[in-house]
């Protein structure tokens, strides 16, 4: 739909965990977002970019069709869709630091788990039924996969499941439900995502210019700046205790 534009399009998260840190990250690569009225789309002032706001499930595919160039998507959600595909059309340019989590197999605390072997002939909730369907046949475990989309970690109390695989980071969700988690099946964060459809040569070094900015910013999240007030004597003892 946009593909012959001459503007570059980057499809972030438009209202989640991921929408206000994906905003962020292009502010601090320099990109003047407008704060328009169309909550689908904002221009970006000062380069030839809009800015796509939609649900995090239809990123990859935006991105895979070329649609959008870019996007900023979970690795969890990524995944998913890759599984899905022959082949990929898209390519992880970066993680980002941010969107921290794990796909999470998790048994009621008094279910006695005692490895993947406790799974067979069970039945397992999940959003991610590719994902959790590989981690079972790579184990060898056979077992019966519920997709839910939403409040996963209510299947055990509503008999729809026993047990579940559902993202977490503080565990509290699972916490809250009795539930403690027992296997990761997969760690995510926030990824930079690029089409392989190829670009015009004026798109193409905008992508380039766009990916060493945001190369950039995270290059600076990983250094910081001290400063202190200390005997010169002191300095070698003060750099071994430095990263
Ligand atoms: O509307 P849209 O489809 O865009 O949003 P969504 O509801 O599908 O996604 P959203 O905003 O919940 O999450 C977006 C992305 O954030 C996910 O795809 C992950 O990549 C990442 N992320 C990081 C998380 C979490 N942490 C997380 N804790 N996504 C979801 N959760 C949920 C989890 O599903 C569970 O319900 O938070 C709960 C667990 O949190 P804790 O802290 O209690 O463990
Ligand atoms: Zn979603």
């Amino acid at each position: 739909m946009f593909a012959d534009s001459g503007r570059l399009h980057i499809a972030i998260q438009k209202s989640g965990r991921l929408s206000q840190l994906s905003r962020e990250l292009l502010k601090d690569a320099g990109l003047r977002i407008q704060n328009g009225k169309n909550d689908l789309v904002a221009r970006v002032e000062n380069f030839p970019i809009d800015l796509m706001f939609v649900r995090d499930d239809d990123i990859p595919t935006f991105v895979s069709d070329g649609v959008c160039e870019f996007g900023v998507v979970g690795r969890n959600v990524l995944e998913e869709f890759a599984l899905g595909e022959a082949e990929p059309r898209y390519d992880v340019i970066a993680p980002l630091n941010f969107g921290r989590c794990a796909l999470k197999l998790a048994a009621p605390r008094d279910a006695g788990y005692a490895g993947p072997a406790s799974l067979d002939g069970k039945r397992i909730a999940t959003s991610y039924p590719r994902l959790l369907n590989r981690y079972l046949s790579d184990r060898g475990v056979s077992a019966e996969i519920v997709k839910m989309n939403g409040a996963v970690e209510l299947a055990p109390r509503l008999g729809i499941a026993p047990f579940v695989c559902d993202l977490v980071s503080t565990g509290a969700t699972l916490e809250a439900n009795g539930l403690e988690p027992v296997e990761t099946v997969l760690e995510s964060e926030a990824l930079l995502v690029r089409t392989r459809k190829p670009l015009s040569p004026a798109k193409a070094d905008l992508a380039e210019n766009l990916m060493r900015r945001i190369d950039g910013v995270l290059a600076t999240q990983e250094s910081k700046y001290i400063m202190l007030n200390a005997p010169e004597a002191a300095l070698q003892r003060i750099s071994a205790i430095l990263p």
